[in-house]
């Protein structure tokens, strides 16, 4: 028994080797500078150089290959049509992978929330690597990680987006930006503030039936266009959250997103315009409808070069929510979908949760078939190691491989990732293990059973159930959410209450709008219901959600317990900070549980 303990130790400390601190993400290879590596120079061949274990390899362009991006690898053999296509092999073969493959969505596109001020609305990780300024090594890193994984395109800045992003002083750094991304595969895009025209053009309006704006549009792209010829296209948000859009003049999302396609079609570009409204138009109305009742009678008046970017749940990225039902409403227009990765609801960067699951379950109710693109929402900072917590790299890497292949298992995309990030460390289970739990873990110790924002206000971090501010929106208090009182709790959407479960097609719209058949992880999302509600355990309501958050809390306290274990298979800095992380979580969890069930059970049995 000694003897084994000495081993395992001995294997640690040579695995261990030497300090880590993440800043080399999932690509951790030794250079070893071996291979003989024949074919196109290219992104491919030098990584295959400096990364590659075989003596040789052999990179094959074949013209006869249907998709630009797929490869084939059989050996050490790679074969695709295009250099993009080979470099995507190459880092499949790094990873250990062969036979064929391409992506599944053509647009595989990070959204970067990031200020020209440095700073990044709900960044967890430090500040900004591309504004004021950049450093194009570090810049070159970030093409690289993206490239392996394969996401293909990038938009630079906040989707609050500042009207001075349009400078040509910017657009000058977003050449120098998108020259160091080109390589990798990977195109840049920007998010425009829809009143530019005012705000930078000095003119009177932003109606886009405006001729001058229209003119003011069209010249924007030239100029865009002749800095950056393969600019990939705008992200607009319009008339949300205080932005400006075309509502302002009385006219159509449809109207504004048409005359923005028509100025950078000629160049071949894209329009990606959320449907993330609320407040403007139906004003009233139960938010969660709201996407689907302003968009819906646009729908087939979008230019061909307009992509509707929606949220993957009606409301706002919470712990969890139903899937968006606009994905059901909306028949001809191409759609985007817009996944989280930086953690605003999930515990930020201070707690550990793997989002994959997450995502893999939208995907059982969107097919990934009626999207032509997917967007994620970077969690990427300049903090040495990108993303705050170790394991929120992750989830930029889950974003990847699913926007690659939406059908790869969470679990999968977790022991690929554990294995490149931590080397084989013989916990590979209980990593996984915490991975696998941790997003169901944060749903029980935040909002249980379809609970939804009971978030304290504005940083979203810790739990504020009693949340009411006068002056603010309704629709941004925790009470018009839960609408907890001495009869019951939950928000009715049912054909009696606001009605959302209509905006659902067939079999769901049936299913959420009756208690009996609602799965019980969206009951209080749809439905309000007394304390005593019998739940199919036999369990009250009330008796169901401590059950809950109780769970939630032993979970994570089981994850210290796990990563204590970890403990000499992990290098010393690694460990040390996702256990201060991880104590934190604890905490925060254990506040979660006890503010919440104090909350609500002062209603209980009055
Ligand atoms: C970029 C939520 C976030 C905002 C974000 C907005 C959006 O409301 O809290 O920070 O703004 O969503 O997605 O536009």
């Amino acid at each position: 028994m000694k003897r084994q303990i000495l081993t395992v130790l001995l294997l640690a400390a040579a695995m261990v080797g030497h300090a880590e601190d993440g800043s080399r993400l999932w690509l951790r290879y030794a250079e070893v500078n071996k291979a003989k590596v024949t074919g196109p120079e290219c992104v491919a061949a030098d990584e295959l150089r400096r990364y590659y274990d075989g003596a040789e390899a052999q990179l094959v362009l074949d013209p006869n290959m249907t998709d630009d991006e797929g490869y084939i690898i059989s050996g050490s053999t790679i074969k695709a049509k295009t250099e993009k296509g080979l470099m995507y092999g190459a880092y499949a073969l790094l990873r250990g992978e062969s036979g064929e493959s391409k992506p599944f969505f053509k647009l595989r596109i990070l959204n970067h929330w990031d200020n020209l001020d440095s700073s990044i609305e709900r960044g967890y990780a430090g500040k900004s690597i591309f504004w004021p300024s950049f450093d194009p090594n570090h810049i070159k890193e970030y093409a690289r990680a993206n490239a392996s994984i394969g996401i293909n395109g990038t938009v630079l800045n906040n989707v609050n987006a500042s009207p001075k992003m349009l400078a040509k002083e910017n657009l000058l750094k977003v050449k120098q930006i998108a020259d160091i991304l080109r390589p990798y595969g990977i195109r840049v895009y920007l998010s425009v503030n829809f009143a530019s025209p005012m705000g930078l053009g000095g003119l009177k309006t932003a109606d886009p039936l405006d001729k001058g704006v229209q003119k003011w549009w069209k010249k924007k792209c030239d100029e865009i266009y002749k800095i950056v010829p393969d600019f990939g296209g705008f992200l607009v948000k319009a008339n949300s959250e205080g932005q400006p859009g075309p509502g302002d003049y009385e006219r159509s999302h449809s109207e504004g997103a048409n005359m923005l396609a028509d100025a950078i079609a000629p160049h071949g570009g894209i329009i990606m315009w959320r449907s993330f409204v609320y407040g403007a138009k139906h004003k009233g109305e139960d938010r969660v409808k709201q996407a689907v009742s302003e968009f819906k009678e646009d729908d087939g008046k979008f230019r061909e070069n307009v992509i509707l970017q929606s949220k993957n749940g009606p409301l706002d990225f919470q712990p969890r929510e139903p899937y968006a039902p606009i994905f059901d409403n909306i028949q001809k227009t191409p759609q985007m979908a817009e996944l989280q990765i930086t953690q605003e609801y999930l515990g930020q960067s201070r707690h550990l949760v793997y989002l994959a699951p997450m995502w893999r379950e939208f995907f059982r109710f969107v097919e990934p078939s009626r999207l032509v693109g997917i967007a994620g929402v970077a969690n990427i900072g300049d903090d040495t190691n990108w993303c705050g917590h170790h394991f929120s790299q992750a989830n930029w890497y889950a974003f990847g491989r699913l926007a690659w292949n939406p059908s790869m298992k969470s679990e999968e995309i977790a022991s690929e990732w554990i294995k490149e990030t931590f080397g084989k460390t013989q916990m590979d289970e209980a990593l996984l293990y915490i991975m696998m739990r941790s997003r169901e873990a944060c749903v029980n110790y935040m909002m249980p059973l379809g609970l939804h924002h009971i978030f304290k206000f504005d940083h979203h971090y810790g739990p504020q159930p009693d949340g009411f501010i006068k002056s603010y929106p309704l629709e941004w208090c925790p009470v018009y959410y839960h609408q907890a009182d001495k009869n019951g709790i939950g928000f009715d959407r049912t054909h009696a209450g606001s009605n959302a479960t209509s905006q659902y097609r067939e079999p769901y719209c049936s299913m959420y709008d009756d208690p009996a058949t609602c799965p019980e992880n969206l009951l209080l999302w749809f439905h309000h219901l007394p304390w005593n509600y019998r739940m199919k355990d036999g369990r009250t309501l009330w008796e169901e959600m401590q059950r809950r958050y109780n769970s939630g809390v032993e979970d994570v306290e089981d994850f210290c317990r796990t990563w204590q274990l970890c403990k000499p298979y992990i290098d010393e800095q690694r460990w040390r900070e996702v256990d201060e992380r991880m104590q934190h979580q604890l905490e925060n969890a254990r506040e979660w549980r006890d503010v919440c069930l104090k909350y609500f059970g002062s209603f209980v049995g009055k």
